[in-house]
């Protein structure tokens, strides 16, 4: 069976303009897209998004941020593509990340209490279900 995940362009993202670009390079690399939506997020949305995170001290402004504009999210479809969005996405710190990624080509540091890194991408195939539960119904 075709696997999925869940992708999120970040409010960085969108408010930056950058959903085109970011959606074109999951096209480009082969994968569909099988759900898309333009949405903010509920704080009840991103406590169940981010449960994992709760006490950490980048909790609160990671929420903050989420909140402050809309998302886009996806449910993106392919072989290995969790393994795939999360390579092409690249490493959490944008400052770090590879060229050729998306948070190493589009993203930098902003000297902030929480990375904005412009995507995210479910880490397993559970993390994926429970997340395209949250975001989709
Ligand atoms: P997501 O979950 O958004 O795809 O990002 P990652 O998988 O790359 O990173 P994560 O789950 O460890 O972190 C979730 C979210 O919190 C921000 N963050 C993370 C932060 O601001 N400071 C930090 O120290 C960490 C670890 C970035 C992504």
């Amino acid at each position: 069976m075709t696997q999925r995940t869940l992708v999120l362009v970040k409010p960085d993202g969108v408010q930056r303009g950058l959903t085109g670009q970011i959606l074109a390079r999951i096209e480009a690399k082969g994968y569909s897209l099988a759900e898309l939506k333009h949405v903010t997020a509920t704080r009840e949305v991103l406590e169940q998004h981010y449960a994992e995170h709760q006490g950490k001290p980048f909790f609160e402004p990671l929420v903050e941020f989420m909140m402050s504009g809309p998302v886009v999210a996806a449910v993106v479809e392919g072989d290995r593509v969790i393994e795939g969005f999360r390579s092409l996405a690249g490493a959490t710190e944008p400052t770090t990340a590879a060229p050729g990624t998306i948070r190493g080509d589009l993203g930098r540091d902003w000297g902030e209490k929480v990375q904005k890194n412009l995507v995210h991408g479910s880490d397993s195939p559970e993390s994926a279900e429970r997340e395209i539960g949250i975001w989709f119904g």
